[in-house]
C-alpha cells in the first residue's frame, strides 16, 4: 500500500478538529458589536485577520438570501480592473477556502465572474464566458500539478479545450497562452487552515462510487458513496456531501476479496498484523471518534466492479 501523505493526514486531522464554525459572526451581532447588514459582515470577513478561511468559504457559500448578498458585498471587495483572469483567480482564491460542495462552488465562481466582467469590460463577450473559462482554469491547475493525475494537458489541449467558448468565438491565442503559461509556472495558493485542499483532492479521485458498508459493532449494512484518493478511502452518505463520514487510511492495510453469505461481490479491508484498523469517522451529533472495525467488509454491485475496487485499492 501507498504512504500516507501529508495531505491525507491533514484530512485525517480535519475530522477530528473541524474548523470553528462562524457562530463567531453571530455572537458579534448578538452583542452588537457587528451591523448584520451585508456589506458590514463582508467587510468583516474580508478585512479581519485571524478568521478561518475554510468557516468564511462555508458561510458565503450558504444559501439563504442574506448569504447571497453577503458574498455579492464580499466579491465586490475585490479590486480585479487590469488583472489577467489568473491573476484576479489568485486574489479571489486566498481570500478564502473554496467549499468542497459543488453547488457553492458554482455560486461563488458566479459571483467571482460578474465582478471579474464588471473591473474589465470588454475582456469576455459575457460573464458566462469567464465563468466557463475559470473552471477551466481551476481545473488546469488540478491536472498540472495534482500527482495522481499522470496526463498532463499541454498548451494545445487547453486551447483546443475552450474553442468557442466566447459566445460561439474563441479567444485570442495570446490570452490563452499568458493564462496558460501562468498557471504552469505557479500552482495556486490555496488557504491552508487546515491543509485539506479539496480542489487537489476530491477533484480527481482514484475511483469513486457506491458500496454497501457493514457496521463495526453493529452488523448492518449502509450504502455509502466512497472515495478512493491519496492512500485513504473516504465515505460519504450522498454524492454532494462535503464532509465525509469516514476516512480509512490504506497505508499498513491489505485487501481480499471474500464471501460473505448475506452479500455478493465482497471484499475485505484488514490489517495483516491482525490489529484493529485505524479510521475516524463523525458520529450522529459531529463529534468525531475513531473506527471500531477490526476489518471492512464492503460489497459492490458486480463482480466487475469488485475486482476493480480491489485493484485499485491495492
Ligand atoms: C451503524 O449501524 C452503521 O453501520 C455505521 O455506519 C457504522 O459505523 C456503525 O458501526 C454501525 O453501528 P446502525 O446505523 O444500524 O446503528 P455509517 O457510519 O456509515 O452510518 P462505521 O464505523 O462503519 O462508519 P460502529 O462500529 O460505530 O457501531
Amino acid at each position: 500500500m501507498p504512504a500516507l501523505t501529508h495531505q491525507s493526514l491533514s484530512l485525517l486531522f480535519t475530522l477530528i478538529s473541524p474548523p470553528v464554525p462562524l457562530q463567531g459572526v453571530h455572537y458579534l451581532v448578538e452583542n452588537h458589536l457587528l451591523e448584520w447588514r451585508a456589506e458590514s459582515v463582508a467587510e468583516f470577513l474580508y478585512k479581519e485577520e485571524g478568521l478561518n478561511k475554510t468557516a468564511i468559504g462555508n458561510f458565503l457559500g450558504e444559501w439563504e438570501e442574506m448569504h447571497l448578498q453577503i458574498l455579492k458585498a464580499f466579491v465586490g471587495l475585490h479590486e480585479f480592473s487590469d488583472l489577467n483572469l489568473v491573476q484576479a483567480l489568485r486574489q479571489f482564491l486566498w481570500s478564502f477556502r473554496l467549499p468542497g460542495e459543488a453547488q457553492k462552488i458554482d455560486r461563488m465562481m458566479e459571483a467571482f465572474a460578474t465582478r471579474y466582467c464588471d473591473c474589465n469590460p470588454g475582456v469576455f463577450q459575457s460573464t458566462d464566458t469567464c465563468y466557463i473559462l475559470s473552471f477551466a482554469i481551476i481545473m488546469l491547475n488540478t491536472s498540472l500539478h495534482n500527482p495522481n493525475v499522470k496526463d498532463k494537458p499541454s498548451l494545445q489541449r487547453f486551447v483546443s479545450m475552450n474553442r468557442g467558448i466566447n459566445n460561439g468565438e474563441d479567444l485570442s491565442i495570446e490570452l490563452l497562452t499568458k493564462l496558460y503559461a501562468s498557471i504552469r509556472s505557479e500552482p495556486f495558493k490555496i488557504p491552508e487552515d487546515d491543509g485539506n485542499d479539496l480542489t487537489l483532492t476530491f477533484f480527481n479521485p482514484d475511483r469513486e462510487g457506491w458500496l454497501l458498508k457493514m457496521g463495526g459493532r453493529v452488523k448492518t449494512w449502509k450504502r455509502r458513496w466512497f472515495i478512493l484518493t491519496d492512500s485513504c478511502l473516504y465515505y460519504f452518505e450522498y454524492t454532494t456531501d462535503k464532509d465525509p463520514i469516514g476516512i480509512i487510511p490504506l497505508e499498513d492495510l491489505c485487501v481480499r476479496e471474500l464471501q460473505d453469505s448475506s452479500k455478493p461481490y465482497c471484499l475485505e479491508l484488514y490489517n495483516p498484523k491482525g490489529q484493529k484498523i485505524k479510521a475516524c469517522k463523525t458520529e450522529n451529533k459531529g463529534r468525531v471518534v475513531q473506527g471500531k472495525h477490526q476489518s471492512y467488509k464492503l460489497s459492490a454491485a458486480s463482480e466487475e466492479e469488485r475486482d476493480n475496487w480491489i485493484g485499485a485499492i491495492r
